[in-house]
């Protein structure tokens, strides 16, 4: 009885052993063989002359991918804002709004485009709890004019209230690390291989090639970009099969 008992504590051990050495073994594989090892094409010369543009429109997720996917956004990243609380998080949120943040190059993108995204994927006219508003955070007053205007031409559109608020962009607080790219994390091993190009979380949110990748893999923006985001062959088909499951034509 005895001698059994420890018999089978032996084989939970070992069994315990195999499955940490199998994990280890497949999150090596799972990052770093589908990268070619250099630094993105679309990440090296990324231009400092950037603006910077703060919306809500419901869940940031989508949002993260919609505009992460656009040419001439540089960076994207998710947070809260538009409340009092100091310091909220996903699970502890006050009163703050879910918020998605892009720089972009003014060269490439215009505020317009940027506000054209905004409106046309949300409704602006539904009732919405306060983690969900729909708000524009305007960053000078050039902004401010344009979001105005935008907001008229949209009441004039619909037939509902455009509940959409403007408000002048004080605070943003960076969302937890999961919520970064969230599609993308949802495709296990592309989501390891852009950490092991960017370990740091920091580098990985700014890098345009993961906002990229993060847009392809929920079906949006050009899949031809796919050469520029530091993937090897296996890499890129993966991005391909995202795209296309995800509805990207
Ligand atoms: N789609 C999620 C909302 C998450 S978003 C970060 C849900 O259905 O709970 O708010």
């Amino acid at each position: 009885m005895k001698l059994s008992e420890s018999g089978f504590l032996i084989s939970i051990k070992r069994l315990t052993l195999n499955f940490i050495l199998m994990m280890a073994w497949f999150s090596k594989k799972s990052g770093d063989d589908l990268v070619t090892g250099e630094i993105p094409d679309i990440d090296s010369n990324v231009t400092k002359d950037t603006k910077t543009a703060t919306f809500s429109m419901g869940c940031f997720w989508g949002p993260d991918a919609l505009f992460g996917s656009k040419e001439g956004v540089v960076k994207t990243r998710v947070g809260y804002a538009g409340g009092t609380k100091q310091n909220p998080t996903y699970r502890s949120l006050g009163d703050h709004t879910e918020t998605v943040q892009i720089d972009y190059d003014p060269e490439k993108v215009t505020y317009s485009d940027l506000l054209d995204i905004f409106w046309n994927d949300h409704d602006p006219t539904t009732r919405r709890t306060t983690q969900y508003m729909t708000m524009i955070f305007y960053h000078d007053g050039e902004q401010k004019k344009f979001a105005v205007k935008s907001k008229k031409q949209m009441q004039e559109r619909l037939d509902g209230e455009v509940k959409t608020e403007i408000v002048k962009y004080s605070k943003f607080y960076l969302a937890e690390d999961y919520h970064q790219k969230y599609q993308l994390s949802r495709s296990r091993r592309l989501y390891s291989a852009f950490k092991s190009i960017y370990p740091d979380i920091k580098d990985f949110v700014d890098s345009t090639a993961v906002a990229r990748a993060n847009g392809l893999v929920s079906g949006k923006g050009d899949i031809d970009i796919v050469d520029k985001l530091g993937l090897n062959e296996e890499g890129k088909e993966l991005i391909r099969k995202s795209f296309k499951r995800a509805g990207g034509v």
